[in-house]
């Protein structure tokens, strides 16, 4: 055999999202949250797909009145609630060593106000993490993955009220407490920089509420509240949990220059640094100057609170994870190029690369020069949290599941992680999105399907919810059981 060149005790696994697989959304004492407010748009222009224009007042009244679970899939999940023991089956077949999950904050306090905790689920999390343990499967917990309850939404208007710091880290230390001994790893913000993109599911913000003009102050005050409530997470956890390490979550979108005229590469250096604004604060403890230049630029106001700019730098993360999907291409001049305009980025297109389904640009090899830079910006243990490729898996007639496609993804890029190791990278893990198919966080479909195992449920929320094997499962059974040597 092949010798392998990934560290032992590598994090192989699979990551996924309550909010996008537990369904059960109303059960065992759960409080609504903004993403059970989230709305199937198979029926709107691909162009609503985009970022906050989603999201209206109107759009979660009609959300709080309905109990449709179609209209809202979210709602229904691909119920791992119910199903979690066949699904940790499945991926102790597939020999994960770890399984990114999150909890849901409405399951502890449903509207975020409560003096005490819910313990149907608090228990049902306690219940689930044993069964991790029992099967060998670590599990890397996120606190905060695109559901906050749609009470501090609607009453403080999101993360953008400091109260709801307070509130947050009470929840914090209620399932610290409670999971101590079972759960090591725990991440804070799930693609905290996504405030911008989609500032309802991220920071619970409508953008109907607010003055267009103060528009960036409020999004960017209310990162502030979460950059300051992850500080204080990571305090108290290695308070209470001696040992347990966090770490930030950041989408890493590598901006690449259309050429090398000096002003494309200045203009892709800005953009890429803009991107790494979000691991500065948490992983250096303060805000990059530029962001403070920018601010006195636009006028916007931040409001520190007395002892903010320590907190930040008393208590970093432990370790860096990201998400990690494409590459884009930035110009100063786009006149006549052509474009590529996911639900994620946009930008030029780029012609060494394919795109998938969704117009996203695959690029194993940026996923090594990002974990290149991020090790040299930080010289922190890199965690790979999300990776991976939506299609539109087709059963054939003979039942399989013949998904190369996925197979010839990953490949491409665990190269490229196996690559960045040999550049002495410290790599703690990676755990694919969606490692059973679940529903898309954007588009709210389940046409478009990342799994390695295959959930019988439609766009309509039609099927069985039954459970199969794609071509890949046996694939990334293998990789894991080489650690790494065969793929
Ligand atoms: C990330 C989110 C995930 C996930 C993934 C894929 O931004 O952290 O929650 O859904 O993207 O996105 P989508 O489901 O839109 O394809």
């Amino acid at each position: 055999m092949q010798k392998t060149i990934f560290p032992e005790g590598f994090l192989w696994g699979g990551a996924t999202a309550a909010n996008q697989c537990e369904g059960a959304w109303n059960v065992d004492g759960k409080g609504m949250s903004v993403a059970d407010c989230s709305r199937y748009k198979g029926d709107l222009d691909p162009s609503d797909y985009k970022g906050h224009h989603t999201i209206s007042s109107k759009d979660i009244e009609e959300a709080m009145e309905s109990n449709d679970t179609a209209r809202y899939p979210k709602r229904h999940g691909i119920d791992f609630y119910h199903r979690y023991i066949e699904d940790l089956d499945l991926f102790q077949e597939m020999g994960f060593k770890c399984l990114r999950v999150s909890i849901q904050w409405t399951r502890i306090y449903p509207s975020g106000m409560e003096e005490t905790p819910n313990e149907s689920g608090l228990k049902y999390y306690e219940d689930l993490f044993r069964a991790m343990q029992k099967r060998g499967i670590e599990p890397l917990v996120t606190l905060h993955h695109y559901e906050m309850p749609l009470y501090l939404s609607n009453h403080y208007d999101g993360w953008y009220q400091r109260e709801v710091v307070d509130l947050f880290l009470k929840f914090c230390k209620t399932v610290y407490r409670r999971y101590n001994g079972l759960v090591k790893y725990w991440l804070t913000f799930n693609e905290i920089d996504s405030a911008f993109r989609h500032p309802f599911t991220t920071a619970g913000l409508v953008e109907d509420r607010y003055p267009e003009e103060k528009w960036e102050e409020i999004v960017y005050q209310s990162i502030h509240n979460q950059f300051v409530a992850s500080a204080l997470a990571t305090k108290y956890l290695h308070e209470m949990i001696p040992g347990a390490q966090m770490g930030c979550m950041i989408t890493r979108t590598l901006t690449y220059p259309e050429n090398c005229h000096p002003q494309n590469m200045l203009l892709a250096l800005k953009e890429n640094r803009k991107n790494f604004y979000y691991s500065d604060v948490q992983v250096r403890g303060e805000y990059p100057s530029h962001i403070k230049k920018e601010w006195k630029r636009n006028k916007i106001h931040i409001v520190f609170g007395e002892e903010d700019e320590k907190i930040l730098k008393d208590y970093p993360v432990d370790f860096i994870s990201f998400s990690y999907y494409m590459s884009r291409v930035s110009t100063i001049d786009d006149t006549n190029k052509e474009q590529v305009s996911g639900n994620l980025t946009s930008g030029v297109k780029n012609p060494y690369l394919e795109t998938s389904e969704w117009n996203w640009q695959i690029d194993p090899t940026g996923l090594c020069i990002s974990l290149i830079e991020l090790y040299d910006r930080y010289d922190k243990p890199l965690f790979i949290v999300e990776n991976g490729l939506g299609s539109t898996d087709r059963i054939e007639a003979d039942g399989s599941i013949q998904d190369d496609y996925r197979i010839r993804y990953y490949k491409d890029h665990i190269q490229a992680i196996a690559d960045a190791i040999e550049e002495g990278v410290e790599v703690m893990g990676y755990t694919p999105w969606g490692c059973i198919d679940l529903v898309s966080m954007s588009t709210c479909q389940m046409t478009k399907r990342y799994g390695f195992i295959y959930v019988d449920l439609d766009d309509e929320g039609n099927g069985s919810y039954d459970r199969k094997k794609k071509k890949s499962f046996e694939w990334y059974k293998e990789v894991i059981a080489t650690n790494g040597s065969h793929f």
